[in-house]
């Protein structure tokens, strides 16, 4: 039997070392983290000229997007096809006025969690903040009321919970990258682990 072309084209959108699952596994440190909308907000702060704050009403206000990606679980799993709703990156900073000398960010979880990425890669076009996925509000386990989705990285960079943002000039660790893995966790490079 020959391989159709959209078999060919899934093969090749799978990192080294990675299965595709059609599942959703929940992987995260600690517990599922309560969140109440009334006090929830999204916060900006580190080197930007002026912080800024949104609340859930305003959040909501910004244009959202749906975008199409694949995710890279460093644990070896990878999920094809995942249509997620939110606010990219790049419309959520639009009228933020990084300062010059950001170069890395640090994204900021309920609970202290969180998890370091350079700044052009967080700016990318294809990295969002989303509320959906796949149709469905987030469920609490994968990061309700809103998450981090940088595609092109390992999906530990990806945030659930996510309530702040943080413009650094060095680059600093966040919770996994302290605890061994890769500063930066490019899966087509398998940068797994902090020794990779
Ligand atoms: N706040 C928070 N976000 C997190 C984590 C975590 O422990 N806390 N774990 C990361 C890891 S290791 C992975 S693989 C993905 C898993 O997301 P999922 O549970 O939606 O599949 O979330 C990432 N985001
Ligand atoms: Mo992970």
């Amino acid at each position: 039997m020959t391989m159709g072309s959209d078999e060919r084209n899934k093969r090749d959108r799978v990192p080294p070392n990675q299965r595709v699952t059609t599942g959703f596994p929940v992987l995260h440190y600690g517990d599922v983290p309560k969140v109440d909308l009334e006090n929830w907000d999204l916060r900006v702060f580190g080197l930007v000229e002026e912080e800024k704050r949104w609340t859930w009403e305003e959040f909501l206000q910004l244009p959202q997007t749906t975008v199409h990606n694949d995710i890279h679980c460093v644990t070896g799993w990878s999920k094809l096809d995942n249509t997620w709703e939110g606010v990219l990156v790049r419309d959520l900073l639009k009228d933020v006025k990084i300062k010059p000398e950001a170069r890395y960010v640090m994204l900021h979880a309920e609970e202290g969690w969180t998890t370091n990425l350079p700044l052009e890669d967080f700016m990318r076009e294809t990295s969002l903040l989303a509320r959906k996925h796949n149709g469905e509000e987030l469920t609490p386990d994968h990061g309700w009321p809103l998450r981090a989705v940088v595609p092109h990285l390992y999906f530990w960079k990806s945030a659930k919970w996510v309530r702040g943002i943080e413009f650094m000039k060095e680059d600093r660790e966040g919770f996994w990258e302290r605890n061994g893995y890769h500063r930066y966790g490019d899966p087509w490079k398998e940068q797994r682990f902090a020794w990779d």
